[in-house]
C-alpha cells in the first residue's frame, strides 16, 4: 500500500505501507528485495534501544494511510525515504544488495532522547540505524540523507572488512561511512562535487544558522594529514576515531573530485570489499585503493592522483 506522511518540514511525502491484520497501516517499504522498517522511539532513551529492539516497541503507524500531521515532528518519513536512497545507491551504482549484502532486513528508530534530554546523534549499533530528534537548533537527525548512508555505511563496513571501531582502523571505518554518506547525498541530490556543500556531512541537520555553523564533519580540509592524527586514550572516542577520521576522509573526498565520482565510488568500495582486514589502518587503505585501481585498470594518470591524494594527507609508507 501507499499512502502520505508529513516529512519534517511538514510536507507531506508518499511513502510505502505495510497493512496490519487489524487495518492499521505501518511505516514499512516492501517494494524491495530488503524490507525497510522505520520504528517510532516514543521519545524513549536512546540506551534502550542500543543494540536491541525493547519488545513493546512498535513500528510509525497509522488508522489512515495519511498519517496525521503531528507524525512529521519525529522523522519518520525522512527515514523511510533515505533508507531507500542508501539502498537505491548501492544496489545501482555498486551491485550491493542492501546493507548486509543478502538484502535483510532494514530497520531505523526515530524519536529517541538521552538522558532525559535530546539526542544531538545518529548511530549504527549493529543492527539498525538510531536516530535523536535533535535539540531545539536542528531537524530530527533522520531527516539528513548523508547522515543516514554514513550509518548504513557503517553496516556494509562491518559486513565485508569488518574495520575495528578503535583507533586507526576505526577513524578508516568513519571515514569510509563520510565517504559514501557524502557521495550518496550528492549523487541522489544531483550535487556537483565543485558545489562548496558536497563535502558537508550534516549539512541539512540545521534549523538555525548557517550550513557550515552547525555540520558534523567536513572533507575539503585539504591541511588534515597524518601530522595532525591525535593519539586519544581508548575510551576517549574508541580512540579519536571521529577526530581522526577526515585526514583519511579528506583523501577520498580529494580523489572523488579527482577521478569522476563513479570511477572513485567503485574503486573505494571494491576496496572496502575485497581488500580490507580488521586491523587495517590509512597505509593499508592506500595500498588497498591502489591494489583495487590496478585490479580495474585505473589508467597510470588515474592511479597517480589516487597516490597523490594520499600523499598530501601525509598517507604513505
Ligand atoms: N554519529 C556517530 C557515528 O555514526 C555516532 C557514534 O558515535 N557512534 O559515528
Ligand atoms: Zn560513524
Amino acid at each position: 500500500a501507499t499512502g502520505t506522511a508529513p516529512d519534517v518540514f511538514g510536507h507531506r511525502v508518499r511513502v510505502n505501507l505495510g497493512r496490519l491484520p487489524d487495518g492499521t497501516y505501518q511505516l514499512t517499504d516492501l517494494t524491495r528485495p530488503a524490507t525497510i522498517t522505520v520504528y517510532d522511539g516514543e521519545g524513549r532513551e536512546e540506551l534502550d534501544f542500543r543494540g536491541r529492539m525493547p519488545a513493546d516497541a512498535r513500528p510509525a503507524a497509522s488508522a489512515t494511510p495519511d498519517f496525521p500531521a503531528s507524525a512529521g515532528a519525529t522523522g519518520a518519513a525522512n527515514a523511510q525515504l533515505n533508507a531507500a536512497a542508501v539502498y537505491d545507491f548501492y544496489r545501482d551504482r555498486l551491485g550491493r544488495q542492501g546493507i548486509d549484502g543478502k538484502n535483510g532486513p532494514i530497520t531505523a528508530v526515530v524519536n529517541l532522547t538521552s538522558f532525559g534530554g535530546p539526542l544531538r546523534n545518529a548511530a549504527w549499533d549493529g543492527r539498525k540505524m538510531n536516530y535523536g530528534n535533535g535539540n531545539d537548533k536542528e531537524y530530527p537527525y533522520a531527516v539528513a540523507l548523508d547522515v543516514a548512508g554514513h550509518e548504513m555505511t557503517h553496516g556494509v563496513v562491518e559486513n565485508t572488512a569488518g574495520l575495528v571501531m578503535q583507533g586507526q582502523s576505526g577513524a578508516l571505518d568513519e571515514a569510509i561511512s563520510d565517504y559514501f554518506g557524502n557521495a550518496i547525498e550528492v549523487t541522489a541530490r544531483g550535487v556537483s562535487m565543485d558545489d562548496p556543500r558536497a563535502a558537508l556531512l550534516g549539512e541539512g541537520l540545521c534549523r538555525t544558522g548557517t550550513p557550515e555553523a552547525c555540520v558534523e564533519r567536513r572533507l575539503d580540509d585539504r591541511r588534515t594529514t597524518v601530522g595532525d592524527y591525535a593519539g586519544l586514550p581508548s575510551e576517549i572516542d574508541s580512540g579519536g576515531v571521529h577526530l581522526n577520521s577526515t585526514i583519511m576522509g579528506g583523501a577520498l573526498w580529494d580523489i572523488r573530485r579527482a577521478l569522476d565520482p563513479l570511477t572513485a565510488d567503485r574503486l573505494v568500495y571494491r576496496a572496502l570489499s575485497e581488500y580490507l582486514t580488521p586491523l587495517d589502518g590509512f597505509v593499508d587503505a592506500r595500498n588497498a585503493l591502489l591494489a583495487a585501481g590496478r585490479a580495474t585498470g585505473l589508467t597510470r594518470a588515474q592511479l597517480r592522483a589516487v597516490a597523490g591524494a594520499f600523499d598530501a594527507h601525509g598517507i604513505k609508507e
